[in-house]
């Protein structure tokens, strides 16, 4: 039998009644001197209480949640005078816990009569943030480690960013969120794995300016970039004989100009769009996240694609089914100024079911628009020209519209947007839609 031993929480400088978080062995386990009995962990600092001698575990004075003070008892031990056989905490298998040394320096505890059950003091213990475990293994307290360990993850992957390099709780839950990131974006196919572009000089090469990207780019670029690398993307080219629309327009657009419309050929064509996506619904959707379903929208809110200064917008016209051309050419007046004047609020941006990019007034004969999601697709205005046109017997001088509708190829099928074109063209053609 040997002697009884007392193990009581050993000067912890200024705290007091500080919570147990973790009792690291439990009753009837062999210890090792200076082996952690327990975890305390302040709102400050974590510390762990460690063993003044070798021994049985009698009796535990504490559980998780008490809190304890300088003195209390945490464990009385059956004192070892053999050398103890070493039993590991389990978080030592994968990560070893710094070396005494390290940790505190170790008090001697006095020795003290056998049958006397006095205690015997723990060394005094420090908060061992600076504590480094020799090599590259960064210290965690045990409490941390075990968090890790229920994660799976292990230690020496996660960058600390306590003090030297200790593991917090934080570095283990940020390792997990980018863990889980990655594996989404690999899962997602978005891990491309290319190497980075390289970093050049090109002062070397000639005179060059630096000039920084505008807020609106920055915001747009990611956005961009993920819509164009996420999104299987295919682009459909189509083109609308708009002829009669354009003498239809040019006819009525002084009178429009009367009610401060400007008359451009984009009205048209969101109206023609809207009945496009009354009669092809799944253009009118946005994917589940986890894309096991689609959300039908009832609504038809279409995005214009804007250009500024600043960078792309695209504000978003609402209600755009019950709204005639010269309204519609109203709002798009006053919404492209606001655009460019840097005064669109939130609301103008959000809730748009499909969009369109019109470089018409610019040139172009198509393009690959982006689709602007949670869209499915994005239709593409490039410049109408002149073009001979067969009907049958002789060319024929038409104006001709060109469009490319870029569609979500996990919603949409080839055969879908080939439809959905045509009937923008044939919505288009049709002399009975033209009316303001
Ligand atoms: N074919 C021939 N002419 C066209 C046309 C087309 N497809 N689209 C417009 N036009 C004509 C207009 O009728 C107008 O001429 P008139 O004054 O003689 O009528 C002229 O071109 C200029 O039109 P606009 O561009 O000012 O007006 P809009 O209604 O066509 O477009 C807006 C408004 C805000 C969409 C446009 O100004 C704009 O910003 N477009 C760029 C969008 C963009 O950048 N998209 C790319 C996105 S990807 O980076």
């Amino acid at each position: 039998m040997g002697e009884r031993i007392e193990v009581r929480v050993p000067d912890i400088g200024d705290f007091s009644d500080v919570p147990v978080i973790e009792v690291l062995v439990t009753a009837g386990q062999r210890v090792v001197a200076d082996q952690s009995l327990i975890t305390l962990e302040s709102d400050k600092a974590t510390m762990e209480v460690p063993s003044s001698a070798a021994g049985a575990v009698l009796e535990l004075a504490v559980a998780v949640g008490d809190t304890v003070s300088e003195g209390d008892l945490v464990a009385v031990l059956e004192g070892d005078a053999a050398q103890p056989v070493v039993e590991p905490a389990a978080d030592a298998v994968d990560t070893p816990q710094p070396p005494p040394a390290a940790r505190a320096p170790v008090v001697p505890a006095p020795a003290t009569p056998a049958a006397e059950a006095g205690p015997r003091a723990s060394p005094p213990v420090r908060l061992d943030a600076g504590t480094l475990l020799p090599g590259s293994v960064p210290y965690a307290s045990p409490a941390i480690r075990a968090f890790a360990r229920e994660l799976g993850v292990d230690p020496r992957q996660v960058r600390g960013s306590g003090r030297n390099g200790r593991i917090v709780r934080e570095d283990v839950a940020a390792f997990v969120k980018q863990a889980l990131a990655e594996t989404g974006a690999r899962a997602a196919g978005f891990a491309l794995d290319l190497p980075p572009l390289p970093e050049i000089d090109f002062s070397a090469f000639g005179p060059v300016e630096r000039q920084e990207l505008s807020r609106i780019r920055r915001i747009a670029g990611p956005n961009l970039h993920r819509n164009w690398v996420g999104i299987p993307h295919v682009t459909h080219d189509d083109v609308a004989d708009i002829t009669a629309m354009e003498a239809f327009r040019q006819a009525h657009k002084d009178e429009a100009a009367a009610q401060g419309a400007r008359l451009t050929p984009l009205v048209f064509l969101i109206k023609a769009c809207v009945a496009a996506l009354q009669e092809y619904p799944r253009f009118n959707a946005s994917l589940e996240a986890g894309g096991g379903a689609l959300v039908l929208k009832r609504y038809f809110n279409i995005g214009i694609a804007v250009d500024t200064e600043q960078g792309l917008v695209v504000p978003v016209i609402r209600g755009c089914d019950a709204k005639g051309v010269v309204e519609l050419a109203m709002e798009l007046g006053e919404v492209s100024q606001r655009a460019r004047a840097g005064k669109l609020t939130p609301q103008d941006w959000q809730g748009a079911c499909f969009t369109i990019s019109s470089l018409g007034g610019i040139g172009g004969t198509s393009f690959t628009p982006i689709i602007n999601a949670p869209e499915v697709a994005i239709l593409g205005v490039s410049r109408a020209r002149m073009a001979p046109v067969w009907d049958g017997e002789a060319f024929q001088p038409r104006l001709m519209l060109p469009l490319s509708l870029s569609y979500d190829h996990r919603v949409i099928d080839g055969a879908d947007a080939a439809r959905f074109a045509r009937f923008l063209a044939g919505w288009l053609e049709d002399p009975d839609h033209l009316v303001l």
